[in-house]
């Protein structure tokens, strides 16, 4: 037994973490970031948005690169991982994060929406991870994280699609880390709670009976600081966690530990 001091450390590390432009992507992207790794940016809306967050990466002093993308379209994926492993180096860690969510009961829900979240956030981790991960085993070991959510344990009202996905992805990772563990690969998954970013803006204006509720709900009394996230982040991507496998960590202020109270208690 021995101490080990830099168990945290990812200097030298390549993390590509997709939808990395905003929000908990960009959140976690800098956590890696800070602990040494060299950040690959992946976003899909714009050019643009992708060269702001790249600027603003390294105007934190941190090593980033963009590269755009659909994490749901299976040529694009496999040809910007051969690129990206040409320009930047080999992916060491990957954060399948990019997501979208559609709140719309399920029987008003058409057919062609609810195939675009399933693919966008269950799917495209199966794509993404299907280009990554060989490199990784021929490597001999690599980190994968997959962005779970409360709505991998919880229903709720209008999310039912992005429920499934996020419900599925929680299975996906444990088998993936079944079939890939052998390979000194980790796969992990992070379940975020309730966080103050432009996708819960919608549910969370002051007065909204959804916004009080989860205040309530939520034993720290506080929606979640995307930064929040970078700890498990850190700790699922470096060799402290190289025994960790098919574990969904909540970084949810304790939600899921609680049956709640009742609205009027303090
Ligand atoms: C919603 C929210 C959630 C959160 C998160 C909770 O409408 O309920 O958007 O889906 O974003 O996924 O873990």
């Amino acid at each position: 037994m021995m101490s080990n001091p830099g168990m945290f450390d990812l200097s030298g590390k390549v993390a590509l973490v997709t939808g990395a432009t905003h929000g908990l992507g960009m959140a976690m992207a800098y956590g890696l970031g800070g602990a040494g790794a060299r950040i690959v940016v992946n976003g899909h809306s714009s050019r643009e948005k992708i060269d702001k967050a790249v600027k603003a990466y390294r105007d934190e002093g941190l090593d980033a690169a963009g590269y755009r993308f659909d994490v749901t379209d299976e040529e694009a994926v496999v040809a910007a991982v051969e690129q990206i492993e040409s320009e930047v180096g080999a992916i060491d860690i990957l954060i399948n994060n990019a997501g979208i969510i559609r709140r719309v009961p399920l029987l008003e829900m058409p057919l062609d929406e609810w195939e675009m979240v399933v693919k966008t956030d269950l799917t495209s981790v199966f794509i993404v991870s299907k280009a990554v991960v060989p490199r990784m085993v021929e490597r001999g070991g690599g980190k994968v994280i997959n962005i779970c959510s409360m709505m991998s344990e919880l229903g709720r009202d209008s999310v039912g699609a992005y429920a499934a996905a996020k419900g599925g992805l929680k299975m996906l990772t444990r088998n993936m880390a079944t079939e890939w563990a052998r390979h000194n690969i980790q796969v992990n998954g992070i379940g975020p709670g309730y966080f103050a970013t432009e996708q819960t803006k919608p549910i969370r204006i002051d007065g909204h009976p959804f916004n009080d509720f989860i205040v309530g709900r939520t034993p720290a009394g506080r929606w979640g600081n995307p930064d929040d996230l970078q700890g498990a982040a850190v700790f699922l991507a470096s060799s402290a966690s190289d025994f960790v496998n098919g574990q969904i960590i909540y970084v949810d202020g304790g939600i899921l530990a609680t049956i709640g109270k009742p609205g009027n208690e303090t």
